[in-house]
């Protein structure tokens, strides 16, 4: 039987004994979504739950892969293993950063220690911010135990989307203030460390300033945990293993004071509530079509009954 019509079952079988092709596959139905993702969720999630999730999110080119590349390297030299998962929502029609993201990475590819895998998006952003936590899942079902999720933190969505892993990593630039793309009040409210990446360049001293005094007005300033602000140079890998100390050490705090547990609580109901709203919406989608649909919106145009009755004769035939 080829890979491609296995059950999903034995492909997980596969992918927990290190088969990195059942693994792929298993991550295209996630992406996919319908009936087999149903399925990897179904055998997954009772399996998940040991693997830690950091997510690295900024702006466009403020250098997540390559940092991502070398923390990959540290990790690999302490013999941890790693998996990727590189989501870039803003390409979805060139594939441009996900092919730069995949030479970047190129370095680790043939590591069986180390897994990356871009999520396409397909151009749609709630899908996605389904997909990622499920594919999440599946890397820690298989065994991985550290879970890297690159994202851009541009819009509102990505932002929300980047926040929801286990510890979250702000990349910034020196100068970040001129730049207008990243959404600064919402990825001040979703980091646990900050990281100034081209620390290479001038100004790393004016945007730390910027950063402490944006932490002072926010919040986080009086919470126990003070994101620390780390400069790094991840061409040259200056700043990495001091990068990779603090976020185990903030792995450490949170769930030594039950943080942990409450920040996958909350992810998980908010989880559901969206996958009960978007099942909603596909409902909807479903009603307000066919014939019936039309004779109510002529009904409607001609005053013979309100839009209000008119959705609830809609609604009555799913007893919603
Ligand atoms: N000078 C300098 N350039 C860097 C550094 N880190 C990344 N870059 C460069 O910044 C560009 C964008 O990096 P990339 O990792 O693709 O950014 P991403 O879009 O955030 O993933 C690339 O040309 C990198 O070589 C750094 O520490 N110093
Ligand atoms: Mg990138």
């Amino acid at each position: 039987m080829s890979r491609r019509s296995l059950p999903v079952a034995e492909l997980f079988e596969a992918a927990r004994n290190g088969d990195r092709g059942a693994l792929a596959r298993l991550l295209s139905l996630v992406e996919r979504g319908g009936p087999d993702a149903r399925e990897v969720s179904r055998i997954t999630y009772p399996m998940s739950g040991s693997g830690y999730t950091v997510g690295l999110t900024g702006a466009p080119g403020a250098g997540k892969s390559t940092l991502t590349s070398a923390l990959i390297g540290h990790l690999r030299q302490q013999q941890e293993e790693v998996a990727v998962l590189a989501i870039d929502p803003s390409s979805p029609f060139t594939g441009g950063a996900i092919l730069g993201d995949r030479v970047r990475m190129q370095d680790h590819a043939t590591d069986p220690g180390v897994f990356i895998r871009s999520m396409a998006t397909r151009g749609h952003l709630g899908g996605l911010s389904l997909a990622t936590p499920e594919a999440a899942r599946l890397l820690d079902a298989v065994g991985r135990h550290w879970i890297l999720v690159e994202t851009v933190g541009v819009g509102q969505v990505e932002v929300e989307i980047a926040g929801k892993a286990d510890t979250t990593v702000v990349v910034v630039n020196p100068g970040w203030g001129d730049s207008v793309q990243a959404n600064k009040a919402g990825l001040m409210e979703i980091a646990d460390v900050f990281v100034i990446n081209k620390a290479d360049r001038k100004g790393v001293e004016d945007t730390r300033r910027d950063l402490e005094q944006m932490l002072e007005l926010s919040d986080l300033a009086h919470e126990a945990w003070r994101p620390p602000i780390i400069p790094v140079v991840a061409t040259d890998k200056r700043g990495v293993p001091e990068l990779w100390d603090t976020v185990v050490a903030h792995r450490a705090f949170i769930e030594g004071n039950g943080e942990l547990v409450r920040r996958r609580e909350f992810r998980l109901r908010e989880e559901l509530r969206e996958i009960v709203a978007r099942r909603l919406e596909q409902r909807a989608r479903d009603l307000t079509t066919g014939e019936r649909w039309a004779q109510l919106q002529a009904d409607v145009l001609h005053r013979t009954i309100d839009p209000w009755a008119a959705a609830d004769e809609m609604l009555g035939t799913i007893g919603a």
